[in-house]
């Protein structure tokens, strides 16, 4: 048997480019003069995925009726995808994450499961719902950010007497997607016990909860406004004094109503959670309006700003520290 190419012709009796591209089609090649999807560089990031804002007072009432439709025994998760509507997109609601709504009604229990994907919850609505996070039981409150990081075993579940349990999810999966190490275990394949982490401790605070209550007093206590202008206060949700998770830094913003913010981009991507308020993001010239529960998709390289209408706190998780972490972070006011 031949080591090379059956079909290679003999390159000799090659005289024309027509017959060179079929020489590089027959050896899985291409010029790099002769590309036909383009070329491979280009002067500034492209516009691929879209602004877009998601309405929760629209997407509450579906979940709602995902609750009566979709039993939670046979639903691992029962959430709601954000997909950005860019053509073609089936997915990521930005490059590199991506944002779902989840709610869970009493009584109900999410079993146990690990992955890869680091996440990370912010509370909407409702008591009385706990997850479970390497065998650690905390309370989600609203406001409060929950993480969940890089596989760590985590269940949710509702008292009896608790009420519909509503918030948002925060994953980078599209980015593990990219990346390839994808990997993904049931707790009750893996360990048994009717897949439920067993004798959780209950934990009021804890590494994994940044509570509402704690991050109003961090705002208040703050007395300079962050360098980029983009909030009247801010504060980081840290994990030994770096970012929270590897892949996603966590933010909390409060601007009051009135507030008009410059323009910015940046090579991260954003999404903006509406714990509080409403106004307005125009995002590469695009009118986002926004209200409490609402989540902004704000793509890498879009010139952005924010109008505040009513007193407002925003949660942003970004993608910062892996374009920090590769040297390939730029931020430019405009
Ligand atoms: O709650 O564990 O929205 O694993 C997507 C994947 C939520 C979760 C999502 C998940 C979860
Ligand atoms: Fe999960």
């Amino acid at each position: 048997m031949s080591a090379t190419s059956p079909n290679l012709p003999d390159l000799s009796q090659v005289t024309s480019l027509d017959q060179l591209y079929g020489v590089f089609e027959e050896l899985s090649m291409e010029g790099g003069w002769h590309r036909p999807a383009g070329p491979a560089l280009w002067p500034e990031p492209r516009k691929t995925l879209l602004p877009h804002v998601w309405h929760y007072a629209e997407i509450k009432g579906v979940l709602d009726v995902a609750g009566r439709l979709v039993d939670h025994t046979q639903a691992d998760r029962r959430n709601v995808t954000l997909t950005n509507p860019a053509e073609g997109n089936v997915y990521p609601t930005v490059r590199t994450m991506v944002a779902a709504y989840q709610m869970i009604k009493p009584g109900e229990n999410a079993l146990a499961h690990h992955h890869t994907p680091a996440a990370l919850r912010i509370i909407l609505e409702g008591s009385g719902t706990c997850t479970v996070v390497e065998g650690d039981r905390v309370e989600m409150r609203p406001g409060d950010v929950l993480l969940t990081p890089s596989w760590t075993w985590h269940e949710h579940s509702a008292a009896a007497d608790a009420d519909d349990c509503y918030w948002v999810d925060i994953l980078d999966v599209p980015l593990i997607h990219l990346l390839e190490p994808m990997f993904f275990e049931k707790y009750e394949d893996v360990v048994g016990h009717d897949g439920l982490q067993p004798d959780p401790r209950d934990l009021d605070a804890s590494p994994i909860a940044y509570r509402w209550t704690d991050s109003l007093a961090r705002l208040e206590a703050q007395t300079e406004a962050p360098e980029h202008g983009m909030a009247e206060q801010e504060i980081e949700l840290t994990t030994d004094g770096g970012p929270a998770m590897p892949t996603i830094a966590l933010h909390v913003q409060q601007s009051s109503a009135g507030f008009a913010s410059p323009t910015m981009r940046t090579t991260a991507n954003s999404l903006y959670t509406v714990i509080e308020g409403s106004g307005e993001a125009l995002v590469d010239g695009e009118v986002l309006r926004w209200e409490r529960g609402d989540i902004i998709a704000v793509p890498a390289w879009r010139p952005y700003s924010f109008t505040v209408r009513e007193d407002a706190y925003l949660v942003r998780a970004s993608d910062e520290p892996v374009y920090g972490a590769l040297g390939l972070l730029r931020t430019e006011k405009l």
